[in-house]
């Protein structure tokens, strides 16, 4: 504190929602900054379960802030559900919320576009839409959450991005085309829905710092995903990485105090692209059944891993975590020999450096070392001299590989089961 990123170190789904959820206790802020409703974020309170998909993962505590960065892309549709779910549940989202006026907005022909290109170009994306949107902001096509107050401006770029969409729905994909009038009407709807939310996020976030606030970060996916430093093309279409909290939210690398890394004490991927230490015996199947690795947000069945250590020291690199949280150790109890990948085979030679080249990564096989396992429950430990000593051993190995500090250990689920190791 008082401003800290939390990054995905590997394939998503490390756990960064329950660690956003743990430190939000000291944070007055809690900001999303880039991805959109492909975001599954799991947070376990009690009995009670919640996943966050757009909205920050602080917001189950009271009196906190919490911010769609302009860096997010958003769809109302899936917000407005969100919200409603939450509020079933007692959960307060009122003025805790702000959207930033200039994130861009998921569209329907986002969703259509995308439901087509995946037929051709398998990516295994979520079908939310998100590169298609990512790519009209880009483009400078996009329609942003302040259009939805100004009528003509969203009634002329949705008739522009639809001359276009719907030629290549009809002509391209044999797809039926998209009505003009119902976007429109729908969006306008979302717009009265939404607009008390609406706000210059940029400048409550820099006057928040400023005034000595603590103020969090929360990053979706994963460094691996990242679409600049990721396994490209099998990633997701924003910078996933802890620069991409500057440029998401509006604030000056020099505001930031610390990146923790969430990596989790295994690997798991899921989509297509390379995994070079998959497992995909039955030792693989359990690893998913215990960890529940299902998508959050898709309910598709995660790729389950090994450790990557090559993965994960490029990570380090291009985030330079100055701390790293473990999730899911209690997942790893009960595995006699416990691998962790140190380097890659190709052909006859040995790579220490995690690939550019996908072509490359797909044909590496992993090197490993075997540490012992645990016959122990690490499951609820809240002390770190209570781990088994096998347990311990391999979270040294892992400090002592990846040259970062381990601050945090997550032993379960559920908020309270947590280690802090500093
Ligand atoms: P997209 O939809 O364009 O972002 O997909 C591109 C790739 O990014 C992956 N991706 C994810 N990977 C892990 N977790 C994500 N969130 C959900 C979860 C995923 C789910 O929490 O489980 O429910 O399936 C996520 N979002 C995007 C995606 O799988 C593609 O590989
Ligand atoms: P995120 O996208 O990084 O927030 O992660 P997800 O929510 O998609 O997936 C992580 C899953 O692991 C969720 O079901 C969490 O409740 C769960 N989880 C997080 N930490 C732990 C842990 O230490 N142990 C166990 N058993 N489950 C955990
Ligand atoms: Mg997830």
């Amino acid at each position: 504190m008082p401003t800290v990123v939390i990054i995905g170190a590997q394939w998503g789904d490390e756990g960064k929602g329950k660690i956003v959820d743990f430190l939000t206790e000291k944070c007055d802020y809690v900001v999303r900054f880039q991805g959109g409703c492909n975001a599954g974020h799991t947070v376990v309170v009690g009995d009670e379960k919640y996943i966050l998909h757009l909205i920050p993962s602080g917001i189950l505590h009271k009196n906190k802030k919490c911010i769609i960065g302009n860096g997010v892309v958003l769809d109302p549709k899936s917000l407005l559900k969100e919200m409603e779910t939450l509020v079933s549940k007692g959960v307060e989202v009122d003025n805790n919320l702000y959207i930033a006026k200039h994130c861009h907005l998921i569209m329907p022909y986002h969703i259509a576009i995308e439901e087509q290109a995946e037929k051709i170009k398998k990516i295994g994306t979520t079908k939310k839409g998100i590169g298609p949107c990512y790519t009209d902001k880009i483009a400078r096509n996009g329609v942003r959450m302040i259009d939805l107050l100004y009528p003509e401006v969203l009634k002329n770029k949705i008739q522009a991005n639809l001359e276009v969409i719907n030629f290549l729905l009809k002509n391209l994909y044999n797809a039926e085309p998209l009505n003009r009038e119902e976007i429109f009407n729908q969006y306008i709807n979302y717009g009265d829905k939404l607009k008390k939310y609406i706000a210059d996020t940029d400048i409550l976030i820099n006057q928040a710092i400023d005034s000595g606030k603590n103020v969090l970060f929360e990053g979706a996916q994963g460094t691996l995903l990242d679409i600049d430093h990721g396994t490209y093309p099998y990633v997701t279409s924003s910078n996933t990485v802890a620069g991409g909290a500057c440029t998401g939210a509006g604030v000056s690398p020099i505001k930031i105090n610390s990146i923790i890394g969430v990596v989790k004490a295994y690997t798991t991927r899921v989509g297509g692209g390379p995994f070079p230490t998959e497992i995909k015996d039955e030792l693989g199947e359990h690893i998913r059944q215990k960890g529940g690795e299902y998508g959050a947000t898709t309910g598709r069945p995660r790729r389950c891993g090994w450790l990557d250590l090559v993965g994960l020291k490029h990570s380090v690199r291009v985030n330079a975590f100055t701390g790293i949280a473990i999730t899911k150790l209690d997942i790893l109890d009960g595995i006699d020999k416990i691998k962790v990948c140190v380097g890659y085979r190709y052909g006859n030679t040995i790579l220490e450096e995690f690939p550019k080249e996908i072509e490359i990564l797909e044909n590496c096989t992993p090197v490993y070392e075997e540490l012992p396992g645990w016959r122990e429950s690490t499951q609820g430990i809240k002390d770190y001299e209570a781990l088994p000593d096998n347990a311990k051993k391999y979270l040294q190995f892992i400090e002592d590989s990846l040259k970062v500090k381990i601050q945090i250990i997550s032993t379960g689920q559920k908020r309270d089961e947590i280690i802090i190791k500093e």
